[in-house]
């Protein structure tokens, strides 16, 4: 009764109105499991292939109806009759299947969807909550969130050079409050920017995108909502950044053209640490470009111990670019995206492996997202006590934190919140 007897796909539109696929799968028992797969904006160069149409006649090009086929046509016969609870297994047969080394044929969305909705469909055939399914522990970490509430760069045309800048509650008393902390703060952080006749319009991930002068005005804009919201920066509540440096790296400068300045790595490392004395930042994440191995290992040096250092575009949840990343000490702490690699089979391998090396773990959302909630539960099977899910605005986003307010509720007592102790790296 626990063989998969059904798998199917369709094309369906992401949280920015362009297609993705979800994919549902039915056992011989009838019951199922599904899942559907987002997409980013500001992709890694290194990351899996996302499989679209590029039939300029519809959806832009955007179209994923050859992903869709892939699912209905190659990997449901593949799947079906297997064992649906052996994820490795299944795993296995979709990257055989593939053949490529960055799922450039079948799809990394086509095969995620498949993978994930695998997951839901076993955690379903055992009654269990996916969270317990995936983790299999006794105890759980709630993680603590960023919350991405000034969008610029990819996210936000004409905001900030910088792509995101968060809000990370780290001192609150459980989940819950995390939560209550940053809707506090953004609500005053839309007072605050009304107050300045500055763009209250929201950006992908649901935080505001007004025009600034500077990155700088962002982040003191962020700590006077904090403050208003009755709450001590550096304390109850810290920043955390994404520059998403790939997309103002060039030729070895990095540009910001907003700011009118182009920096040598080092002189951007320098920018950072004026950053870390003067506001209290906790984590910076793609700080530095994709490729700029040498600039990581610079950041680690003058800030590793200080702050969060997190590679995304970097490493792309790929076991063998976080290898490198931990040979040089190349940060201290990685973005986990499922989507980048295309497994939930290899995603977990990635967590292990970082934490194995003593790193720290964030599941991420990416910018164009669906109603799907699995990053909630695999943040609180796989303990990586940290996930960023962008603003808590627009359903697509909250979804996620909703999911986790649900698991705590369950948990009851077996809930522990990660808060200050997530960050391993920091010198006390
Ligand atoms: C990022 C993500 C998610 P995107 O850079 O971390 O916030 O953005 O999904 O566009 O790559
Ligand atoms: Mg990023």
């Amino acid at each position: 009764m626990s063989t998969i007897k059904q798998v199917k796909a369709r094309e369906i539109l992401d949280s920015r109105g362009n297609p993705t696929l979800e994919v549902e799968i039915t056992l011989n028992s009838n019951i199922r499991g599904w899942a559907a797969v987002p997409s980013g904006a500001s992709t890694g160069k290194h990351e899996a292939i996302e499989l679209r149409d590029k039939d300029n006649a519809r959806l832009d090009g955007l179209g994923v109806l050859k992903a869709v086929a892939n699912v209905n046509r190659e990997i449901a016969p593949a799947l079906i009759g297997m064992t649906i609870t052996d994820q490795t297994a299944i795993d296995n047969r979709l990257l055989e299947l593939d053949g490529t080394t960055n799922k450039s044929r079948l799809g990394a969305n086509a095969i995620l969807g498949a993978s994930l909705a695998t997951a839901h469909a076993a955690a379903n055939l055992l009654q269990m909550p996916l969270y317990r399914y995936l983790g299999k522990v006794d105890s759980y970490t709630m993680p603590v969130p960023m919350l991405n509430i000034l969008n610029g760069g990819r996210h936000a045309a004409g905001s900030t050079d910088f792509q995101e800048f968060m809000v990370m509650p780290a001192g609150a008393r459980d989940f819950h409050h995390a939560l209550q902390i940053s809707a506090e703060v953004y609500h005053c952080l839309k007072r605050v920017l009304n107050e300045r006749k500055l763009n209250t319009n929201i950006g992908d991930e649901g935080g505001f995108a007004p025009q600034l002068a500077s990155n700088r005005q962002a982040v003191e804009l962020i700590l006077i909502a904090i403050e208003q919201a009755g709450y001590k920066p550096g304390k109850d509540c810290f920043i955390a950044l994404d520059p998403a440096a790939s997309e103002f790296y060039q030729d070895g400068k990095y540009i910001m053209a907003r700011e009118g300045v182009s920096l040598s790595p080092q002189e951007m490392v320098d920018y950072y640490a004026s950053w870390a004395s003067d506001y209290p930042i906790i984590s910076i994440e793609d700080g530095m470009a994709e490729d700029d191995w040498d600039g990581w290992q610079l950041m680690m040096k003058k800030l590793g111990d200080k702050i969060q250092i997190v590679g995304d575009d970097l490493y792309v949840t790929n076991i063998d670019r976080l290898n490198k990343g931990i040979r040089l000490g190349a940060s201290n702490a990685i973005l986990i995206k499922p989507n980048q690699i295309g497994t939930l089979t290899e995603t977990i391998a990635v967590i292990q492996r970082a934490k194995q090396a003593g790193w720290n773990t964030v599941v991420s959302h990416r910018s164009g997202e669906t109603r799907d909630t699995t990053i909630a539960d695999l943040a609180v099977g796989q303990g990586t006590g940290q996930i960023k899910s962008g603003a808590p605005c627009r359903s697509e986003r909250t979804a996620k934190y909703n999911r986790l307010l649900q698991i705590e509720d369950e948990l009851g007592k077996q809930a522990c919140f990660a808060e200050m102790s997530v960050f391993r790296n920091l010198k006390k």
